[in-house]
């Protein structure tokens, strides 16, 4: 119904305007009404355009059409309306807030020409509040210049795909300099339908080798949020430090933080916690285990719980096991799953239930355990092959996850845990069941294999190719720096599999800190966001222009994006 009222707007406006076109998932299908007999636009010219439909990033996925005038707006009359249920209101007012200082920004205004006023209108569906995997995040967006007016509408089920169309709108509402005139413009007809191809489009950042600052961590999501991203993988913790304060067990952060400075408070938190809902972001929490575990984790003995953690701060280990300092959680303490239990309980109690948390799993250094007595003696009468401590990880595992099921009661959260040695397709059945685990791999991509292991044995699996989308460099393995075309040419639709659920860019922490952080994440993480939301065909220089542009969008939003290329390039997209 709503498609066709949409196709007889256009053949009116058609007669009214030069040319009109439609894109459909990129493509250009020009003329659309029959009874127009131009050829306007050239076939490039409308290639051009429905492959970077007006600077939007990311590319929407579905239908398309607009016309190319241009209508004035005038920012002393926007008036916004919400259709929505109760319920939405605080959500929509933070973000229309957050949308409107965008408008101030394009001062100063002096435009002469008419301006006429933008009537915006909002109507999720559902007030529900609560992101988690399934969250719709579907919008269509529709902008008509009628009766001296420009009227946009946005129809979406969730208030989190509203604010994906107010996103999209922002975009196509753009400064139009004329001479000296200087006024805010859209275009006079648009239509958009959009939805993420991958429902998982995450960013990790990593707390643990280097404080991040609540701020610098807000920053983030801002860029997120202008990106679609909709996943803030937290790598919480690590062996060098553990900055989360837990209420039941202080002695986490007393051992584990670099300072009392360097502590994630319960408020703080929660303050975080809301920012990024706001954003549409989930934050997918990582309590790395049992590896990458040691600092806040040496209070054991003095509690007379024993030791938790063995290896702590030894250094150093040749092979892997690449930390110092190093440690790992001693799977033979049993009094280590019920401090676990503690520690999911908070987790429980303070970040809101996504279904989804991350345990790890990566990196286990046998030689950690096979050198502790206690774990040696635990094991006796076994050899001490490999198997004997592959099945004593994932004794851990099993043991780990039963005390995260009774700190939660049920039994339906989905764990993520990295590709391991666990997690190699021969021996993952007997360690990890597909229905609760889901596999992040960070193979790199010649190891597509691993992927489709997995896959064919119905796990669910996130994509994070370490030599395109790990963000670090020069702290471990390569000193490449894959630059922005690197990571949007990660191309996911190679696993075309409803098992993929997406991806996300990885920002390993032991280079980064407040000071330089934005520069190696952004707008690199927006290249992804576009590769995880449109997976486009198309390769990353036929994205440029749109990106540099989406990179300055970062940079308004306070973001110390890196540049991508002279201004000049820049300038010269004409
Ligand atoms: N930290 C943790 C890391 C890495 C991983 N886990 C890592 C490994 C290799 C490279 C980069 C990062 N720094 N906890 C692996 C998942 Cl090249």
């Amino acid at each position: 119904k709503n498609s066709a009222a949409i196709l007889i707007l256009l053949t009116i406006f058609s007669h009214v305007n030069s040319w009109y076109f439609k894109c459909e998932n990129g493509f250009c299908i020009r003329n659309a009404d029959p009874n127009d007999k131009s050829n306007y636009p050239t076939l490039e010219l409308c290639s051009l355009v429905c492959s970077s439909f007006h600077n939007v990033w990311p590319q929407p996925t579905g239908k398309m059409a607009s016309l190319k005038n241009i209508v004035r707006i005038n920012p002393n009359k926007i008036e916004i309306k919400l259709n929505g249920p109760p319920g939405t209101d605080h959500f929509i007012a933070d973000n229309i807030l957050h949308f409107s200082k965008k408008l101030k920004k394009e001062e100063p205004y002096n435009c002469t020409e008419k301006v006429y006023p933008l009537k915006i209108i909002l109507t999720p569906k559902s007030n529900n509040p609560h992101l988690d995997l399934n969250t719709n995040e579907s919008y269509t967006l529709e902008i008509i210049y009628e009766d001296d007016t420009i009227t946009a509408s946005i129809n979406a089920y969730s208030i989190f795909g509203i604010r994906h169309g107010l996103e999209t709108l922002f975009q196509l509402i753009i400064p139009y300099e004329d001479g000296n005139q200087k006024c805010i413009a859209t275009l006079s007809y648009v239509y958009i339908s959009d939805k993420p191809v991958y429902k998982h489009r995450g960013l990790l950042l990593d707390t643990g080798r280097n404080f991040l600052s609540v701020d610098t961590i807000k920053r983030h999501l801002d860029g997120m949020a202008a990106s679609k991203l909709n996943v803030l993988h937290w790598h919480i913790t690590d062996s060098q430090s553990f900055p989360l304060e837990v209420g039941r067990l202080p002695n986490m952060t007393k051992y584990g933080a670099y300072s009392e400075k360097h502590i994630y408070s319960e408020s703080a938190i929660k303050d975080l916690l809301q920012y990024a809902n706001r954003r549409g972001v989930r934050i997918l929490p990582e309590i790395d285990a049992p590896s990458h575990a040691g600092n806040g984790w040496q209070w054991g003995e003095e509690a007379g719980l024993g030791n938790l953690a063995v290896c702590i701060n030894r250094q150093p280990w040749r092979s892997f096991c690449i930390q110092p300092p190093c440690g790992q959680l001693n799977p033979t303490n049993q009094n280590l799953y019920s401090v676990l239990k503690d520690l999911y309980s908070h987790m429980r109690d303070h970040f809101p239930d996504t279904g989804m948390f991350h345990m790890g799993g990566d990196e286990v250094f046998i030689p950690c355990w096979n050198s502790t007595q206690e774990i040696i003696d635990y094991l006796r009468g076994k050899p001490l092959t490999t198997e004997t401590f592959l099945d004593l990880w994932g004794e851990f595992q099993r043991k780990a996850l039963a005390a995260y099921d009774r700190a939660f009661e049920h039994e339906d959260t989905s764990i993520v845990v990295w590709t391991s040695h666990i997690t190699q397709p021969e021996v993952i059945r007997k360690y990890l069941s597909n229905e609760r685990y889901i596999i992040q791999t960070w193979v790199p991509e010649s190891n597509i294999n691993l992927i489709t292991e997995l896959l064919k044995l119905e796990y669910r699996v996130i994509i994070s190719t370490k030599d395109k989308w790990y963000l670090d460099h020069g702290f471990w393995g390569s000193t490449l720096y894959y630059n922005w075309k690197t990571v949007y040419e990660n191309k996911m639709y190679k696993y075309n599999h409803e098992g993929i659920l997406g991806g996300e860019v990885c920002m390993w922490g032991e280079l980064v800190d407040d000071n330089n952080i934005d520069s190696r994440v952004w707008p690199r993480a927006a290249a992804a966001a576009e590769r995880l939301w449109s997976n486009p065909r198309s390769t990353a220089e036929f994205a440029q222009y749109r990106f540099f542009a989406q990179r300055k969008r970062l940079v308004d939003l306070g973001i110390h994006a890196e540049a991508l290329t002279p201004k000049w390039c820049v300038d010269s997209q004409g």
